[in-house]
């Protein structure tokens, strides 16, 4: 979403110039460095523990492409020893499918080697799938310069067979200790060691190390936290979610640091449903407050939640045809969960990381996975600005004349979903300085996936306090990783659901002075 462009008073206008600029100078330093966001050079991937079915044990792959124009080299290693050594090249609108040994899926708890590193000689997009007959999920992976040292997992439960987390080492001599959150009869045994609830499980970490915990109780709000960058994924073995069904599927995300979390989410239904989506918010903080504000066919929807503690979630279930905007006063991660098929309609679980609003880029290049019987149906879910939307393209493509698009009461959003064919596709806007909320979802007979098809990674929740607000005080006063975003003018221009938190000039003051927030 671009700022809106209300008229301004025509004194800013050189300080709307010099802002342009410093902006324009910030966009090319991120250029030149590379943007904090998926697209890397270099991924520490693993996959965590599968119910294998039909006695056919499917490897694991990770799908592979680049939004560059040139020939990109891609080299696939193991944990040294290891004969694991593939090499190959992308360019943009190809997709490369790498598979590995199923002796490199993670097995209940264990301390082991075998994540897998990817390393190219210009950025790349990597997505992880995780199938199994019957039994899949996908993640989008995250590069090691955008991970962080401090995490808290999520899972569904009940876990029917096992909650899962898994650290993955990306530097040697990596300190790791995690927290086991409060679930009653947690009981881990690593190397001869057992782990009760609210006990701390300390280990070093090597590059390629991978560390899976599994519990039948609920491993969410696994406190992780170490002295050098790790990888986190985090999910279940093999899940029923909801109570719509008896069928179980695999569930994975690549979590986000604790330092990427926002405060601003907007939500997108599981298309094509009617029994309701899982919503987990999970917090960061003690006390967090959380509105949902939607529409459900036309008709307004509100709800609101409190997380008391670190670490803890809130589950909801909202209705198939839900479309909101989620504002939290403390940073928070979201989690989107496709329910259990019920008869006749074909899909199954698949948990998705909801994008936060402050984390939306402007263009993604994705790719479909594969389904083990087949192919799936493949839908693109997007949240844009309502006065960006005929901007945005699909494969170079204005969406099609009859797109239906779900305005997000109270925001400036517009929300839809569209039917993708199978293969690599891009996102992108007219305007280069638009951005846009994704997510990719695909369901089959007893299969589903779904993840967000990319986003930023900006440390936008680290060492940020609020400040009391003066106007063009040149700070992130409500620490949203913008800086003297509002206009002071009595309206939310940011669409963050707040007015006038943190002003560039003027408005009020020149009728009172006195105001200072
Ligand atoms: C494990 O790490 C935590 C956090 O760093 C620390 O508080 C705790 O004392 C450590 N426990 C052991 C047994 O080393
Ligand atoms: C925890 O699991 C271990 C190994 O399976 C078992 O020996 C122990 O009795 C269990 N402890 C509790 C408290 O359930
Ligand atoms: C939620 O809504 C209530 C009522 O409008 C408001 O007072 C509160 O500040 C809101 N909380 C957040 C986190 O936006
Ligand atoms: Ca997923």
């Amino acid at each position: 979403m671009t700022r809106q462009d209300n008229q301004k008073p025509s004194t800013l206008e050189s300080i709307m110039r010099i802002q342009l600029i410093l902006h324009v100078l910030f966009l090319i330093f991120q250029l030149a460095l590379g943007a904090l966001d998926n697209r890397g050079t270099e991924f520490m991937v693993a996959f965590m523990d599968n119910k294998i079915l039909e006695n056919n044990d499917i490897q694991p792959e990770i799908f592979v492409t680049t939004a560059k124009n040139k020939l990109v080299h891609v080299t696939i290693t193991g944990a040294p020893n290891s004969k694991l050594h593939q090499t190959f090249t992308v360019t943009r609108g190809q997709v490369h499918r790498a598979a590995f040994d199923t002796s490199y899926r993670l097995v209940q708890t264990e301390l082991a080697r075998k994540a897998i590193l990817i390393q190219a000689d210009d950025e790349i997009v990597v997505y992880g799938v995780n199938r199994e007959v019957f039994s899949d999920d996908a993640y989008l992976a995250l590069p090691t310069d955008v991970l962080g040292k401090e995490y808290y997992t999520l899972s569904y439960s009940p876990s029917y067979y096992y909650c899962l987390f898994a650290v993955i080492g990306i530097q040697d001599n990596t300190h790791v200790s995690i927290r086991l959150p409060n679930t009653p009869n947690l009981n881990i045994t690593l190397k001869g060691h057992t782990y009760q609830r609210n006990q701390w499980i300390n280990v070093t970490l090597d590059r390629f190390s991978t560390l899976e915990i599994h519990a039948i109780p609920d491993l969410t709000g696994s406190y992780v936290v170490s002295d050098k960058p790790v990888g986190v994924l985090s999910g279940n073995k093999k899940a029923v979610v909801g109570s719509t069904g008896n069928s179980r599927d695999h569930l994975v995300e690549m979590l986000l640091p604790i330092s990427s979390w926002g405060k601003n989410y907007a939500t997108v239904p599981i298309p094509e449903r009617t029994v309701g989506d899982i919503f987990r918010f999970l917090s960061s903080e003690d006390n967090t407050h959380v509105n949902i504000t939607g529409v459900i066919n036309g008709k307004p929807f509100h709800d609101t939640l409190t997380i008391p503690k670190a670490g803890q979630y809130v589950q909801k279930q909202y209705d198939s045809a839900l479309y909101s905007h989620i504002v939290s006063d403390k940073p928070i991660s979201l989690f989107q969960f496709s329910k259990t098929q019920k008869t006749g309609d074909l899909a199954d679980p698949a948990m998705i990381i909801v994008p936060p609003i402050e984390q939306y880029a402007a263009d993604y290049t994705f790719t479909t996975p594969k389904y083990s019987k087949g192919d799936y149906t493949n839908y693109f879910m997007f949240i844009v600005d309502s006065t960006q939307k005929a901007g945005l393209r699909l494969d170079n493509k204005p969406l099609p004349q009859n797109q239906h698009y779900v305005s997000i009461p109270g925001t400036n959003l517009v929300a839809g979903y569209i039917k993708i064919s199978v293969g690599t596709h891009s996102v992108s806007h007219t305007n280069p300085t638009s951005v846009i909320g994704a997510i990719l979802f695909g369901k089959a007979n007893l299969e589903s996936y779904g993840f967000p098809v990319g986003l930023l990674l900006t440390p936008v929740n680290t060492g940020c306090q609020t400040h009391k607000m003066r106007y063009g005080d040149e700070i992130d006063n409500d620490c949203d990783g913008e800086i003297d975003e509002e206009e002071c003018d009595g309206k939310d221009n940011d669409g963050d659901g707040r007015i006038d938190e943190d002003c560039t000039c003027c408005g009020e003051l020149l009728k009172n002075p006195a105001i200072g927030r």
